[in-house]
């Protein structure tokens, strides 16, 4: 019964409608509970009521199990997977089987579960009846080696299905928060030109379409309840900001482009998005950073973890502490409740997400996650331009075609974008709306399309007037270089 519960909770943690089956049946019980019991439980137990009808439900599936282990050795398997039957038949009903959903799944699957392990304990364990010995009787050792699987096995069910649920609450939690303005909001985005220009990236990269990095499996789910921001290391003074805390402060608002170190000459693992959060250098203000400081690490509650120079934090570039993406509460996935931004550096030493602590130390102290693992220490964005359309690999209708994409350099910012088609000319490209030094430009030409074959590349040029170089290195250890060529083949 008790491997029937921990398949039963662990399926209740695929979706947020469905409850465990002791949630199921407690809820039918308080339902159906007449008023003198309700109020003489409450007087009983007090706040455990809730509890005492768990604990009650438990202990009377416990000794379900007894007597449907009893009637297995004693009568026949059929029997004792009659008891288990009936139990799961009372949670699925409980659970509203027949009202339509899938709210019965939970129990169904624990009846499942609960079956195969008496059928199994039973099989194991038992030995045929000798002379010496008439009547079924039990291995003792393969029965506790078969219980012992069973409860690791179970505990482990309870553990990953409670965990899954926790972020439920944490969904729950995130839509109701009430969204605050920042001090100077950006005005309303440009028109987009990727609304023209089909297979354009968009100014702004929605939330849904973002690209995402974790190293943990399970997505962290935090409430804010129990979370709060920690500042120390070497400060003059160690701060910590609750969730209202780091709200009620002043606001600021950016589009700023992250990018990931990964990011391989014309991949995806870059976006354009707008954050509001709370100034970094204005945190670092209060707690006053030490001299002799020269490194922020960042931890996470996944026990990430990312170091970047006190300098990035303090020399007027925007870094935040972010609480929203886009105009929404920070996604789970992005790092709800607080995440950091930092203008200009890869994600892997700056970003990141479910940010827990800010500790001031030195270089020669503290290592980020990747760094022992071959990544560099200091890691600047490196100026990277792709074509988005057309394809590479594709083929198009002679004619006139845009060849358009994106280009970034932050926080240098993009000022020229040029196209090279075959053995032709470079050609200037037209710039889209700019956001800013620290976001990413969209680009285009229009290309008179002839029949034939041709490779087309595109470089950008930055801020500081420097050309991406045509060298191709790879992304480890500090990001990609080169130009971003593709093939395209023009139809009669
Ligand atoms: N806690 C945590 N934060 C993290 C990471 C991570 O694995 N765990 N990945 C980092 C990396 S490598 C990148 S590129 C960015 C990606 O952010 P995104 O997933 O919101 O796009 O987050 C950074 N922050
Ligand atoms: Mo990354």
């Amino acid at each position: 019964m008790a491997a029937g519960l921990g398949a039963g909770q662990l399926t209740a943690g695929l979706a947020r409608d469905l409850d465990p089956p002791v949630v199921s049946v407690g809820n039918r019980v308080v339902d159906a509970t007449p008023a003198w019991l309700k109020s003489f439980a409450i007087d009983t137990f007090g706040t455990g009521d809730k509890t005492a009808l768990i604990v009650g439900t438990v202990l009377l599936l416990a000794a379900a199990s007894v007597l449907a282990g009893m009637v297995a050795l004693r009568r026949s398997l059929a029997g004792g997977l009659a008891v288990v039957a009936g139990f799961g038949l009372v949670g699925m009903a409980a659970a509203g089987l027949g009202s339509g959903g899938w709210g019965w799944l939970p129990s169904a699957v624990a009846m499942l579960a609960a079956g195969a392990s008496l059928a199994l304990l039973t099989r194991l364990t038992t030995r045929p009846p000798t002379a010496a010995e008439p009547g079924p009787t039990v291995d003792r050792r393969r029965f506790l080696t078969g219980i012992g699987a069973l409860a690791v096995s179970t505990a482990a069910a309870l553990a990953a299905g409670r965990a899954l649920r926790s972020r439920f609450a944490a969904e729950v939690e995130r839509a109701g928060i009430r969204l605050r303005r920042p001090v100077e909001p950006l005005a309303a985005p440009p028109a987009d030109p990727a609304t023209t220009i089909a297979g354009l990236s968009p100014l702004l990269v929605p939330n849904a379409d973002f690209y995402r990095i974790d190293t943990s499996l399970l997505l962290p789910a935090v409430t804010v309840e129990t979370w709060d921001l920690t500042i120390d290391g070497m400060v003059e003074r160690p701060l910590r900001f609750t969730y209202d805390q780091l709200w009620d402060r002043e606001l600021h608002e950016y589009d700023i482009t992250l990018s990931c170190v990964s990011n391989e000459i014309g991949d995806d693992l870059v976006g354009n998005a707008r954050w509001v959060g709370v100034r970094l250098d204005e945190l670092l203000a209060e707690c006053g950073v030490r001299a002799d400081a020269d490194q922020v690490m960042t931890h996470s509650v996944d026990g990430f973890t990312a170091g970047f120079p006190v300098e990035a934090a303090l020399d007027g570039r925007d870094a935040i502490v972010a609480l929203t993406m886009n105009g929404e509460v920070l996604p789970a996935v992005h790092g709800y409740p607080a995440r950091l931004i930092v203008p200009g550096l890869y994600g892997y030493v700056s970003a990141t997400k479910w940010l827990s602590r800010l500790e001031l130390t030195r270089f020669d102290r503290a290592q980020g996650y990747w760094v022992p693992r071959g990544w560099a220490v200091r890691a600047p964005i490196k100026t990277q331009s792709r074509i988005d359309t057309p394809r590479s690999g594709s083929s198009i209708p002679a004619g006139a075609t845009a060849i358009a994409g994106v280009a970034w350099a932050p926080i240098r910012g993009v000022t020229k974008v040029e196209v090279q088609v075959g053995d032709g000319p470079w050609q200037e490209a037209e710039l889209g709306p700019s956001l800013g030094a620290a976001t990413w430009r969209q680009w285009w030409i229009t290309w008179q399309a002839e029949p034939g074959t041709y490779l087309v590349r595109c470089r950008a040029t930055d801020g500081t007037g420097t050309t991406q170089t045509r060298e191709v290195t790879p992304v480890a250890p500090d990001g990609a270089t080169g130009w971003h060529t593709i093939k395209v083949k023009v139809e009669r």
